[in-house]
């Protein structure tokens, strides 16, 4: 059974990161969501929270599971067997942020990276930007799976608390 493992920090997961999950598992039999730490990021959702609103987002989707990732991304695909890891890529500047990544993670223990190109209708969504519209009571509801909207809102009203 061929298995691939999807990063991300997903705070918060947006409909970008679950058209990559969807994409990548046209190619393998499963798909592991791997919830991880990106040390460059201070992560407004707890890394419990971002885990349960995945599997949420993908409680209907056969061949998917969502697992924290508790230390190196290049361990933890070893541990679930996993044989490639699949990102996303919304253009050039993705690129250039994915590369060393994937080249570090080969290094580690040699997984290769497969980069899919995401539904370009959702090439302007990105994490980062869905928090700042919502932090501006912007809408985010188009962006987002149904319960992460109003995580992310809940969220912003503890970080001013
Ligand atoms: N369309 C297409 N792709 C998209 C879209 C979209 N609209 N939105 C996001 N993506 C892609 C991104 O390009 C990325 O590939 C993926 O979705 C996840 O994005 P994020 O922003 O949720 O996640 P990142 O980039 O913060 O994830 C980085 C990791 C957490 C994977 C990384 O830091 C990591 O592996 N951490 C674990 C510790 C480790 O092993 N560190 C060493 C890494 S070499």
């Amino acid at each position: 059974m061929s298995v691939a493992v999807c990063p991300g920090s997903f705070d918060p997961l947006t409909l970008g990161h679950v058209d990559v999950v969807r994409r990548a598992r046209t190619m393998f039999d499963e798909v592991v969501v791997g919830v991880a730490t990106n040390s460059a990021k201070s992560p407004l959702l707890s890394a419990d929270e971002r885990v349960a609103l995945a599997r949420a987002a993908f409680a209907g989707d056969p061949g998917v599971r969502v697992e924290p990732v508790p230390g190196l991304l290049a361990d933890f695909v070893t541990q679930v067997g996993a044989s490639a890891v699949v990102k996303g890529l919304r253009g050039g500047a993705d690129f250039d942020g994915e590369l060393p990544m994937a080249l570090m993670n080969r290094h580690l223990t040699g997984v290769e990276t497969v980069f899919v190109v995401g539904e370009p209708a959702l090439a302007h969504v990105a994490s980062s930007l869905v928090k700042d519209v919502a932090r501006f009571g912007g809408p985010i509801d188009d962006l987002v799976p149904a319960g992460v909207a109003a995580a992310v809102r809940a969220a912003l009203d503890r970080s001013v608390g």
